[in-house]
């Protein structure tokens, strides 16, 4: 904490990218204006009792029309560089075939003014917001989504090309296979652990397929994958808690590592999981494992697993999303990925932050927890730096408060407050804090 509370990016390696990220239906609305068909989320909104708050993402930060003000305070802020997402039910309304160019005229006023402001755009094409339409025949349980998905990819990169920086094919896979097909939390709220492993096969096919769509249309630009990624620790030396880490450790990281890494499913995990293995047909896993310029790591906390499942360690401190806050566990994460993966590409943490509720008093917002969360977390990234992982870059989660999924506008993530009344923004202490720190 002492050498955080100096830290400055001089000490960070020279060409080391910060920027801010975001996502489509987070923060954007408009959800039915120049062609955008319906989400997957905003039919699991419409359900009563999915999202706490009652919300959606209708309105949300009202992003879509007020793009500029936005770009102006990520400018403000001093990024290098922006993490957003497009939406495919704005390109690809129906999901496959006809591409909507109004749709893609949104996503080319974004990039062309972060040009303008100095700022690199970096896109992500899936941020979890699949068109409904596809959910009514399957979702990514389907295998057609993978291929309808390298088809939106491909109206994407020609359209945008190489102006952009770097493009993710997906978010976070885990969130959108077992938090959406297994857990039920989030779209389309399933419950089923063989639709899961499906859908994380289908999605990671779906990579794969469009990862030389990507290069075809943009040749100059990095193209790789966001996978989220934290240590899954055991909470004793008993064997039965050991065992259930090296479980959740499959499930969570080795599941997606491994087949993009190492071209194979972890085997340890693939035995537990038993009749529930999802549907591998013959060069998939070749397709899944080639070639990334980048790996992005979203990391939030670690996990701590007895035989029973996660637990709290004793005195941990938690954010409000209940997770514990342990910087440390970024520095073992990035020395984990670098043992382990021979082949590992270089690495840009594409999210990282915290929700908190924070304290507004006139026009300033104390939110002292966020910037200790970020200057503590930032320590720990230039630690494995140090130790030789090979990190490019580092995207603080949120550039301004949004539409926490299932937890709706409940939870606050921004670095910039805002008020859903008035749609204004606000720059909390945490951004003044990354502004200083940047300059
Ligand atoms: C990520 N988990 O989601 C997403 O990429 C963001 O859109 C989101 O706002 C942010 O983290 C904060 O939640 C996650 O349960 C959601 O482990 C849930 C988990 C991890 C990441």
């Amino acid at each position: 904490v002492a050498r955080a509370a100096g830290l400055t990016r001089q000490d960070f390696p020279a060409g080391f990218l910060f920027g801010v990220a975001t996502s489509s239906y987070q923060i954007e609305g408009a959800a039915s204006e120049d062609g955008r068909s319906p989400s997957i989320w905003d039919v699991f909104c419409a359900k009563p009792g999915r999202i706490s708050d009652g919300s959606s993402g209708a309105v949300a930060c009202d992003h879509y029309h007020r793009w500029e003000q936005d770009l102006d305070l990520i400018a403000a802020l001093g990024v290098d560089a922006y993490r957003f997402s497009v939406a495919w039910p704005r390109v690809v309304p129906a999901g496959r075939g006809p591409v909507n160019a109004a749709g893609l005229d949104f996503y080319e006023r974004l990039t062309d003014g972060l040009l303008a402001r100095g700022v690199q755009p970096h896109v992500t094409l899936y941020h979890w917001d699949l068109p409904a339409v596809l959910q009514d025949q399957g979702g990514w349980t389907n295998r057609d989504t993978a291929y309808a998905f390298a088809e939106y990819s491909a109206a994407v990169a020609q359209r945008l090309g190489n102006r952009v920086a770097s493009y993710a094919t997906l978010n976070e896979p885990w969130c959108s296979s077992v938090l959406s097909y297994e857990l039920g939390e989030h779209a389309p709220g399933t419950r089923d652990r063989a639709a899961a492993l499906s859908a994380a096969h289908h999605l990671m096919l779906g990579h794969g397929l469009a990862m030389p769509e990507i290069r075809r249309h943009a040749p100059q630009s990095q193209a790789g994958i966001v996978l989220n990624l934290g240590p899954q620790e055991s909470a004793s030396d008993r064997p039965e808690d050991i065992r259930a880490a090296r479980h959740a450790d499959g499930r969570f990281n080795r599941w997606f590592l491994d087949p993009i890494l190492r071209g194979e499913y972890p085997a340890d995990t693939w035995e537990e999981i038993g009749g529930d293995a999802p549907p591998v047909q013959t060069g998939d896993l070749n397709l899944i494992s080639a070639h990334n310029d980048f790996l992005g790591v979203n990391y939030y906390t670690r996990g701590v697993i007895g035989a029973q499942g996660g637990v709290l360690p004793e005195g941990a401190s938690v954010t409000d999303m209940g997770w514990e806050i342990h910087p440390q566990g970024l520095t073992d994460l990035l020395l984990r990925l670098k043992a382990d993966y021979p082949g590992l590409p270089p690495i840009y943490i594409t999210e990282n932050g915290a929700a908190f509720s924070d304290e507004r008093s006139g026009d300033r917002v104390h939110d002292p927890r966020r910037t200790e969360f970020l200057s503590t977390h930032l320590n720990a990234l230039l630690d494995a730096s140090q130790a030789g992982v090979d990190v490019r870059g580092y995207f603080a989660w949120s550039l301004m408060d949004n539409f926490e999924w299932a937890f709706g506008y409940e939870k606050r993530f921004g670095l910039i407050y805002v008020d859903y009344d008035t749609q204004e923004r606000l720059m909390k202490d945490s951004a003044l804090w990354y502004q200083a720190f940047l300059k």
